[in-house]
């Protein structure tokens, strides 16, 4: 399997979930800048949508959309734990909590990224950021992780999309929960050899 991937970009969500599971794969950089590969090669011919991540396959199919990834990897290692088996209650649980993180916290970053997106928009964008992660720290204050003791592949993704919070002017103060939530998925083992390979962190 290989995973196409950007430094700390959304596709460390099933960089860590893949880590977690301790299944083979190889990582392969994109340029999200130019939509090249490190070998000189169009990402376009990869992936139409020019998004990371994309999950190829041993076969050579190539799967996208990171939420989506995250479930093929864990049904295919059978890790319950990480992602509850189809059909279960749990597993719309946690497919519930991804679905949120995608599209109330993720896509509500990405115009922060954008250079030509206007001052008064981003502000709007940091404000409901602000208000989503009160609800989310809310949530947090009554169990470790998204869905109860045990973490998952939606924990995974909220740690990867509340990392950008920083560098794009999200204020995030006052919110303990979600604090040590991120302290304690920091510093798992898998969190930390995927911080590594992607080069965010020296040494793991
Ligand atoms: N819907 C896609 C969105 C993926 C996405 O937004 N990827 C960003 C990085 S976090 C990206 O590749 N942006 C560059 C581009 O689309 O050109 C998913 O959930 O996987």
């Amino acid at each position: 399997m290989k995973l196409y991937y950007s430094p700390g970009a959304c596709s460390l969500a099933p960089h860590i979930v893949l880590r977690e599971t301790g299944l083979p794969f190889e990582l392969v950089r994109v340029d999200l800048a130019s939509h090249k590969l490190a070998q000189p090669d169009d990402y376009y011919s990869v992936n139409a949508k020019g998004s990371v991540p994309v999950l190829e396959l041993d076969d050579g199919e190539r799967l996208t959309e990171g939420p989506i990834i995250a479930q093929w990897i864990c049904d295919r290692a059978e890790r319950t734990d990480l992602m509850p088996a189809a059909g279960t209650m749990a597993r719309y649980r946690v497919m519930e909590w991804q679905n949120y993180v995608t599209s109330e916290l993720h896509k509500s970053y990405s115009p922060l990224f954008k250079r030509d997106f206007h001052e008064e928009g981003k502000a709007w964008f940091r404000r409901a950021l602000r208000q989503r992660y009160e609800y989310v720290d809310a949530r947090l204050q009554e169990n470790e992780f998204l869905t109860g003791s045990s973490f998952t592949a939606a924990d995974a993704y909220l740690f990867v999309v509340t990392n950008w919070a920083a560098h794009t002017g999200v204020d995030l103060q006052n919110l303990g929960a979600l604090d040590s939530f991120m302290s304690r998925v920091r510093a798992r083992e898998a969190v930390q050899q995927a911080l590594v390979a992607e080069g965010l962190v020296k040494t793991a």
